[in-house]
């Protein structure tokens, strides 16, 4: 005996894989087939199989299916393979093909993460501003990165905010659950104190919120970052009402 084919391929959502064993000989044979792990393992990505097969007199083929596991997670492909035993399972038959590999085909698309505008003006006087980020091209599993404010790569130009005065400093891990496509995060500007330079004005003040740290699978889109400015107290727009 042998299988037909030594290498299958099979995508996670197709419930399971088709083996064929082929049987060249006259005599009616009884043996095991079971499968073993490999990468994927049993039963988080496939059902386990180990039963006993007969085949009838004669030249014949025989089919059987090993159930692959569908999940929502982004993984790496993964395989496993099935090995044609003696009867009592002691050792596998001799020869090239009696043994085979599945390849499972990962299809789930966690898609990327990106803030959904890349600037943002805020008044000091709201003192809470929630910022969104948003998940595109796929929503397939619980996914998160981290989310951190920043002042190292301001825009040119403008002042730097000051950590912990002008805003809070954060630093967390941004949740999207199964098929969910927006987040938002909370950030806080805690201090009014107006920041004024040689001409008297009120100066704008900028700092930023970075995205890191995708967990696998997971891509970082390249609206990567957030330059928030701190609007003055009274924009110009106010002063004309
Ligand atoms: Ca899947
Ligand atoms: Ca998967």
């Amino acid at each position: 005996m042998c299988f037909k084919t030594l290498k299958y391929s099979v995508t996670e959502s197709s419930g399971s894989v088709s083996i064929t064993l082929q049987k060249h000989c006259q005599e009616v044979m009884t043996f095991l087939v079971k499968t073993t792990d490999g990468s994927a393992k049993a039963p988080e990505d496939y059902e386990e199989f180990n039963e006993l097969i007969e085949m009838p007199e004669g030249p014949c083929e025989h089919v059987f299916k090993v159930k692959v596991i569908d999940d929502v997670v982004w993984e790496p492909d993964k395989e496993f393979t099935i090995a044609i035993m003696t009867p009592g399972g002691e050792s596998q038959y001799e020869g090239d093909d009696t043994q085979c590999t599945v390849v499972i085909l990962d299809e789930d698309r966690p898609g990327s993460i990106g803030f959904k505008e890349r600037f943002i003006q805020v008044r000091r006087k709201d003192e809470v501003q929630y910022v969104v980020l948003e998940r595109v091209d796929g929503s397939d599993g619980n996914i998160s990165c981290l989310c951190k404010t920043t002042v190292a790569n301001n825009v040119g130009g403008q002042k730097q905010a000051v950590e912990g005065s002008d805003f809070v400093a954060i630093s967390e891990r941004i949740e999207f659950k199964h098929t969910e496509t927006i987040a938002r995060v909370k950030v806080q500007m805690p201090d009014c104190k107006i920041k004024t330079d040689a001409d008297g004005d009120e100066d704008v003040v900028t700092f930023a919120l970075e995205l890191t740290e995708p967990t696998e699978g997971v891509k970082i889109s390249k609206k990567n970052m957030c330059f928030i400015d701190i609007q003055p107290e009274n924009t110009i727009a106010e002063k004309a009402e």
